[in-house]
């Protein structure tokens, strides 16, 4: 069967998709799970956001596809509704699978999208269960048989049991097959990217994160070989960066540290690397750990700071994972620590923050901006965002907190809910304010990453980032709003893809 699977387009403020476009981690590997007699391309549509429809157009007439997937996170629905919709007027008989974050958590909201364009939902991890539905397809098998998937009955969806999430370690999920993609340009200012996987899973439970609902609270991770040849395929591929996708690689800091090793002596550590990590375990292990992430080739480490109050670290969940421990005691909070250990090894912290949390005053949001000011050099500053199923989703429900069910709006960066003391435009207001200055600052840091690529796109990627500003506007604080209100304006118009 021909299978065509595309990633959406949407981007968000923090990801430009002028100077960062990453592949999608997920059809990578579905491509590379399905059956060899299968013809299967990859399309991530970040790489032609501006020719979304054309893109699809051509796609879909070239390959006629039997099966088109797609992948969906929450903020992308408006666009994969009108994607699905795109493919059904173009080729009538091939079958819609969706399938990643949206579509696991809220099955509810595929039953009637895009005039019910979707035949089937796999939810959760996909790999097996997408090789057994094109089986099914082909052969005719029985589509009930296949456990995590969704399929058309009646006016709705019949779910099948949950699939049980894969362990990794036996082998059973081969690697990603990166010669199916047909679009290019992947980039990570001006680098060629890519995405690897060691592991999947987290034990912790973040209120915020959807991990826990998507997969429940356990760590599975591949071994060193598997993940060396994965590497050098990337490599292979054109790669000179590499972003380790896992949820949550510091989990277990002695595999993390050996894993350094093993880059290290496989010859893999001209690659630059890129990952996520708790500020605990950086903290508490960063006079080993941190001097080996460099060796290896890391050079930006997005932590997961959350907050750095306490009762807001408390209601995200987050406190444990934030706390750093000494003799096996608690001994405070553990971010500033960890930032030190990175710096001291040359490596750069994009700080992840959520500001805007129910209980939140100005106070409590300005001191985490200004943190991040003093401490961070990339900041990823978000707003708490409801996303389906989250044990926070069900907090700012009772709380009455949520101003908007417009998931579109669902990117992170617009504040969506409101807290009990500042209103959720002056949240967002707040944040947009203060980062600019921070994005600005490590445009130097990325001007020496990547002179060529600075020296071509850094008007845009200044542009980009004061969208909506005037020089007025920067030097009077009363036309601020007004330049906040036309980056609103700008950043809802980019959002129309189709
Ligand atoms: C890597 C990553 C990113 C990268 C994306 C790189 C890329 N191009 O893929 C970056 C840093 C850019 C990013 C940004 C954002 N991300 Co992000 N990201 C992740 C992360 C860490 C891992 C995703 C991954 O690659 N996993 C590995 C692959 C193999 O697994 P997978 O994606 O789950 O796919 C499997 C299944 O879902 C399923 N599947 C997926 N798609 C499809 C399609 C079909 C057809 C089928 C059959 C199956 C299927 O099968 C796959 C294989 O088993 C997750 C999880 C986490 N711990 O935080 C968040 C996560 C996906 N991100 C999330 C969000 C919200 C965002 C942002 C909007 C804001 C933010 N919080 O940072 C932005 C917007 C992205 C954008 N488009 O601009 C949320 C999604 C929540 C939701 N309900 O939608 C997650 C879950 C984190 C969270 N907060 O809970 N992200
Ligand atoms: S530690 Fe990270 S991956 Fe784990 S639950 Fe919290 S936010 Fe999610």
């Amino acid at each position: 069967m021909n299978v065509l699977l595309l990633s959406m387009p949407d981007s968000f403020e923090h990801m430009p998709a002028l100077a960062i476009r990453m592949p999608n981690g997920a059809l990578g590997s579905l491509a590379g799970n399905v059956d060899p007699d299968h013809r299967v391309a990859v399309a991530d549509l970040v790489l032609v956001q501006g020719r979304v429809r054309e893109t699809v157009e051509r796609l879909v007439r070239d390959m006629a596809p039997d099966v088109v997937g797609l992948s969906v996170m929450t903020f992308q629905r408006r666009t994969a509704a009108g994607i699905m919709a795109l493919v059904r007027a173009f080729r009538p008989r091939a079958r819609i699978v969706v399938g990643g974050y949206d579509p696991s958590l809220a099955p509810e909201a595929y039953v009637d999208l895009a005039g019910g364009a979707a035949d089937f939902i796999v939810r959760g991890e996909g790999e097996i269960t997408f090789r057994e539905l094109l089986r099914a397809l082909e052969g005719g098998g029985d589509l009930g048989d296949i456990a995590g998937l969704s399929h058309r009955s009646g006016t709705g969806f019949r779910h099948n049991p949950d699939r049980p999430v894969s362990g990794l370690e036996d082998g059973g999920i081969r690697l990603p097959n990166r010669a199916a993609r047909v679009l290019a340009g992947y980039t990570l200012v001006g680098r060629a990217v890519d995405v690897v996987e060691t592991s999947r899973g987290c034990t912790f439970d973040c209120s915020f994160c959807s991990i826990v609902e998507m997969r429940g609270r356990n760590f599975h991770a591949y071994s060193f070989d598997r993940v060396l040849t994965d590497i050098r395929d990337a490599r292979a591929h054109g790669a000179r960066s590499i972003f380790l996708v896992d949820d949550n690689i510091t989990l277990n800091v002695r595999r993390f540290e050996a894993l350094c090793r093993a880059i290290i002596d496989a010859g893999l550590a001209d690659l630059e690397y890129l990952v996520q990590a708790m500020t605990s375990a950086i903290a508490d292990h960063g006079e080993t750990l941190a001097p080996l992430m460099r060796r290896a080739g890391f050079r930006y480490v997005f932590l997961g700071i959350e907050n750095i109050l306490e009762d807001d670290l408390r209601f995200l969940r987050a406190s444990a994972k934030n706390r750093s421990r000494e003799n096996g005691r608690p001994a405070g909070n553990a971010t500033l620590k960890a930032i030190d250990a990175l710096h001291r090894n040359r490596m750069y912290v994009v700080g992840g923050l959520i500001v805007g949390n129910p209980d939140d005053t100005r106070e409590a949001i300005e001191a985490n901006l200004e943190f991040a000011r003093r401490h961070v050099d990339y900041p990823y500053i978000q707003h708490p965002t409801p996303y389906p199923r989250t044990p926070m989703t069900r907090d700012f429900r009772d709380r009455g907190l949520i101003i908007s069910e417009d998931v579109e709006d669902y990117d992170g960066t617009t504040a969506v809910v409101r807290t009990e003391h500042v209103a959720a435009e002056e949240v967002e207001f707040l944040r947009w304010r203060a980062e600019r200055w921070m994005k600005l600052r490590h445009l130097a840091v990325a001007a020496r990453h990547s002179p060529g690529f600075v020296l071509r796109n850094g008007l845009r990627m200044l542009a980009h980032t004061f969208r909506g500003s005037s020089l007025r506007s920067l030097l009077d604080r009363r036309a601020e709003r007004q330049a906040f209100a036309r980056y609103r304006a700008l950043r809802r118009a980019e959002r129309a893809y189709l």
